[in-house]
């Protein structure tokens, strides 16, 4: 809880340390009432700041919030407490020598930290959260990522419930001691920062498993996990190490230590963490096999396994200097993830499910008040900003300087970047630095992207000179204001595209001034404010298809008719780009829907969508989780985001008015694929692989349109499923569709056999929580609030307020936007609950609120009263005081 008035850190006002840590030797003696730490750091000053500060030694500032200091000593020498100043956050010492030896004792208390930052427990388990800034509720230190220091760290308990304990790097001695307690001691080869700092003690199995790195090196790899889950973790294994296989071969990157561990805790804020050879994640993001976790789950493992092992690289040898640069590591680690993913799987189905996600969410929160640049240049609560805008518009930059350099030279560069800041804590600058380095390109304007907040508009117009035979485009930039930031310089836009003759063969390309043609795709660089290119040899009007791929994150405009969209969809040969003139074209139906219901007409459906999608489901030779996104319709949430005034009710109306329209005249074409794939689903045993994924993507997306049909040999078909399949994809697809269904009995059925079968697993739990939290049927609150009393909710437990609270407010926008204001009034008091005891997911859930501005008045007024009665209902965390107060500035 904030004890001092929330100060706003600035990244101007960044300066180095005074002192360095270059031994950290930590003592941890866990006890169920309290645990005691001892650290002892061999410290000296920094050289680089002798110049500012002179000779004269200046105080040694530690962080440190939550202990209970038992004894300090210098050298040595035992402290009096009129030898140093003491704090709610820091304590201060006077050190008299360039070179000294700080020992401290602090009592901290594991057992009641709700925060779940720092030490705490989760079930029986001990296990830490240190990242961004949680290692100071562990003990005294510098707790900044530019304090790099080598770690060894004992830990003592009691043999019988904590036979496991871990911390990073190796293991180099062990022991039992008196009264039935045992210890053991790590040690971490590779200096680091205190935020990759992990220590575990539990009751764990383990699946092991050994991988052989590029240079022969044998590693040990071992997956930690309550016993009950030991059956759950050989996806996540195989994940492992399909990931380090892929950086060796794609980044040249080798794993250093002779371990990697991964342990799995059921209470956690985030997805994982990267530490230092130790892992620690979210159960939901390890545990995975066919009859607990869906084909999405199992694939968000794969891509979270991955990322965090990236991380060892991208973060831990090279990471970030202060939290500003929080991007350096994260928008490189999710841009290598996606690519891991995108080799794994579908390249295709992986870059229009990450750009639907950008669009809808990333493009939100940089519209909104808490919109930052990718490098922001001041925060309240750095735990405000593991943002979208971080990690998934980070790794979209990261992706244009891909596309800019192509894949060898960027390769160049991340070899520079690793060569050069091994073992060092580092800049975008830098990185930037060295990617201009291994080119010879000039990045700088490109670097706006990092410094400038807002989603770029890109407005494109064509002219065709017919006798000239010359085809020019013209793009116009612009850049919302955002907070802080009123007039926006324009941005370096690479945009890949082609030019479709009318048969939908691509051009061959060719600018005036050039030579000669080349192929006929393209990337062209956007610049200026307004700039035009100007193709020659161009014997007929093209139809142009830009941005190809989302090469660029901005909000594109062309003016496209509804049959250029449906060419498109059949002929462009770019796979993302005919999914992204469907949802243009489904967009553009949609819209005239939703202004014929606010108007009081009859809703009428463009049959030319309806026959667009015919083509696309009769078409047997398509990739079928190419087909089953084509067959997705833009969510409720993308038509709020690109909404002026977005009128929840409208929309809602208008898109299930568009799925039952669709369900009804595709159903034969719908109900053939269906069968087929639930026939090719019984004779196949479950495979997580990107075939079967698809398989049963098109099955359940027919299966929900299908469902609205009401006729009895779909409910029968979808009974069938639910009772008979082998997996969790197809089982909560079936709950899902009951559940959102009129089928009162079916329904109730389903979900009362679900929740009887699974109630010993909490994360299954959690997707039964979520279909109802997220289910349009009217009444949504009142089953919300039934649901929190339900035996295996917990709002102590991240994972269960996400998957209730986050799903109702998230994802359910007409019961939660109740014009009434319950679901605001209900969220704020999660909210003012949820502050007094885990702030930080207290800030995350509030997001839905930070919307008002995309509202209608009526709203806006409930849902600004109560944002306002957050701020008043008396003493907030950081972390929520920032994120209301901006979003009433
Ligand atoms: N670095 C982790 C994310 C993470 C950040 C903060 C946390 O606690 C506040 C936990 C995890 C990642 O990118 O995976
Ligand atoms: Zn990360």
């Amino acid at each position: 809880m904030r004890t001092e008035q929330p100060k706003t850190i600035y990244l101007k006002d960044y300066q180095a340390p005074e002192y360095l840590i270059d031994e950290t030797h930590l003592t941890f003696e866990l006890f169920e009432d309290h645990t005691l730490v001892h650290a002892q750091l061999v410290m000296r000053r920094n050289p680089e700041r002798v110049a500012a500060t002179g000779v004269a030694l200046p105080p040694l500032v530690l962080d440190g919030q939550q202990l209970e200091l038992l004894s300090v000593s210098l050298d040595d020498v035992a402290l009096a407490p009129a030898d140093y100043v003491l704090t709610d956050s820091h304590l201060t010492l006077q050190p008299k020598a360039e070179r000294f030896v700080v020992d401290s004792s602090v009592r901290i208390h594991p057992e009641s930290n709700t925060a779940l930052e720092g030490l705490y427990k989760s079930g029986g388990m001990f296990c830490t959260q240190c990242e961004a800034e949680g290692f100071r509720k562990i003990t005294y230190y510098l707790d900044r990522p530019d304090v790099m220091s080598k770690f060894t760290t004992t830990l003592s308990g009691e043999q019988l419930k904590y036979p496991v304990l871990l911390s990073n790097g190796n293991l180099i001695a062990s022991g039992a001691e008196e009264g039935g307690r045992h210890w053991a001691t790590w040690e971490d080869p590779f200096k680091k920062p205190a935020y990759l700092f992990a220590l575990v003690a539990g009751d764990l199995w383990c699946v092991e498993d050994a991988f052989t790195t590029m240079s022969g090196r044998e590693v040990t790899l071992r997956i930690y996990v309550e016993p009950e889950n030991i059956d759950k973790c050989q996806h996540a294994m195989d994940s492992l190490k399909k990931a380090m296989k892929w950086d060796e071969e794609v980044y040249g990157r080798e794993y250093d230590l002779d371990i990697f561990m991964i342990v799995a805790v059921n209470d956690f804020n985030m997805g994982a963490m990267e530490n230092k050879g130790l892992n620690i994640f979210n159960s939901s993001c390890v545990l995975a096999r066919a009859e607990t976790a869906t084909d999405a789950a199992h694939q968000r493992v794969e891509g979270v396994v991955a990322h965090e092992y990236f991380h060892n690289w991208s973060g831990n040898r090279v990471t970030c200097r202060d939290w500003f640069q929080l991007s350096l590591k994260e928008g490189f680690t999710v841009f290598r993830d996606a690519e891991f993913s995108a080799d794994m799987n579908s390249r295709t189905v992986k870059r229009i499910e990450d750009v639907a996600f950008l669009r809808t969410n990333q493009f939100a929160e940089d519209a909104g008040p808490m919109a930052h640049p990718v490098r922001p240049d001041s925060f309240i609560e750095i735990s405000n900003f593991y943002t979208l805008t971080v990690y998934e518009k980070g790794a979209e930059v990261l992706r244009m300087i891909h596309t800019l350099l192509g894949a060898e030279t960027f390769r160049k560069g991340s070899d520079l970047y690793f060569e050069r800041h091994d073992g060092q804590a580092v800049t975008c600058d830098d990185f930037v630095k060295a990617m201009e380095d291994a080119s010879g390109l000039d990045l700088t304007q490109f670097k706006r992207w990092y410094i400038q907040a807002g989603t770029p508009r890109l407005a494109v117009s064509e002219s065709y000179d017919a006798a000239a035979k010359t085809y020019s485009l013209t793009f116009r930039q612009s850049c919302p204001p955002t907070p802080g930031q009123k007039d926006k310089q324009p941005f370096v836009i690479p945009v890949e595209l082609g030019l479709l003759d009318g048969q939908g063969r691509e051009l061959p390309l060719r600018l005036q001034d050039e030579e000669a043609a080349t192929g006929g795709n393209r990337v062209l660089s956007v610049t200026e404010a307004e700039q035009t290119f100007t193709f020659v040899d161009i014997a007929e009007k093209p139809l142009p298809s830009l941005l190809r791929g989302f090469s660029a994150p901005v909000r594109l405009s062309f003016p496209y008719d509804r049959d250029q969209l449906m060419f498109l969809m059949q002929h462009d040969t770019d796979g993302f780009n005919r999914w992204e003139a469907g949802q243009q074209l489904s967009v553009q139906v949609l819209q005239e829907l939703i202004g014929q219901y606010q108007r009081g007409e009859a809703l009428a459906l463009d049959q030319r969508l309806v026959a667009a999608l015919r083509t696309v489901l009769e078409n047997e030779a398509l990739d079928q989780a190419m087909v089953a996104e084509m067959l997705s319709l833009p969510s409720e949430a993308y038509l709020t985001e690109i909404s002026e005034v977005a009128d929840v009710d409208a929309i809602h109306a208008a898109r299930e008015f568009a799925r039952r329209q669709l369900a009804s005249a595709l159903f034969e074409p719908l109900w053939k694929r269906y069968q087929a794939n639930r026939e090719q689903s019984r004779q196949t045993t479950y495979v997580a692989e990107a075939g079967h994924f698809a398989r049963r993507s098109l099955q359940n997306i027919a299966l929900s349109y299908l469902m609205l049909s009401e006729r009895p040999e779909v409910l029968a078909a979808c009974l069938e499923q639910y009772d008979a399949c082998d997996n969790m994809t197809e089982r909560l697809t079936a709950l899902a569709v009951l559940v959102n269904s009129p089928f009162a009995e079916e329904r109730a059925k389903a979900l009362a056999a679900f929740a009887e079968h699974f109630k010993d697993n909490p994360l299954v739990m959690d997707q039964w929580f979520s279909v109802q939290a997220a289910s349009t049927q009217p009444g949504g609150l009142e089953r919300v609030r039934a649901l929190m009393e339900h035996p295996a909710f917990n709002l102590k437990n991240p994972n269960k307020v996400r998957a209730l609270i986050g799903a109702f407010a998230g994802q359910n926008l007409v019961n939660f936007h109740n014009a009434d204001g319950s679901g605001y009034r209900f969220l704020a008091d999660i909210v003012i609950t949820l502050n007094g005891f885990n702030p930080q997911i207290a800030s995350r859930q509030l997001a839905p609120l930070t919307r008002w501005r995309k509202y209608d008045a009526s709203r806006q007024t409930l849902m600004k009263a109560e944002l306002e009665r957050i701020l008043a209902s008396g003493e907030l965390s950081s972390d929520v005081y920032e994120v209301v107060s901006k979003s009433l500035a």
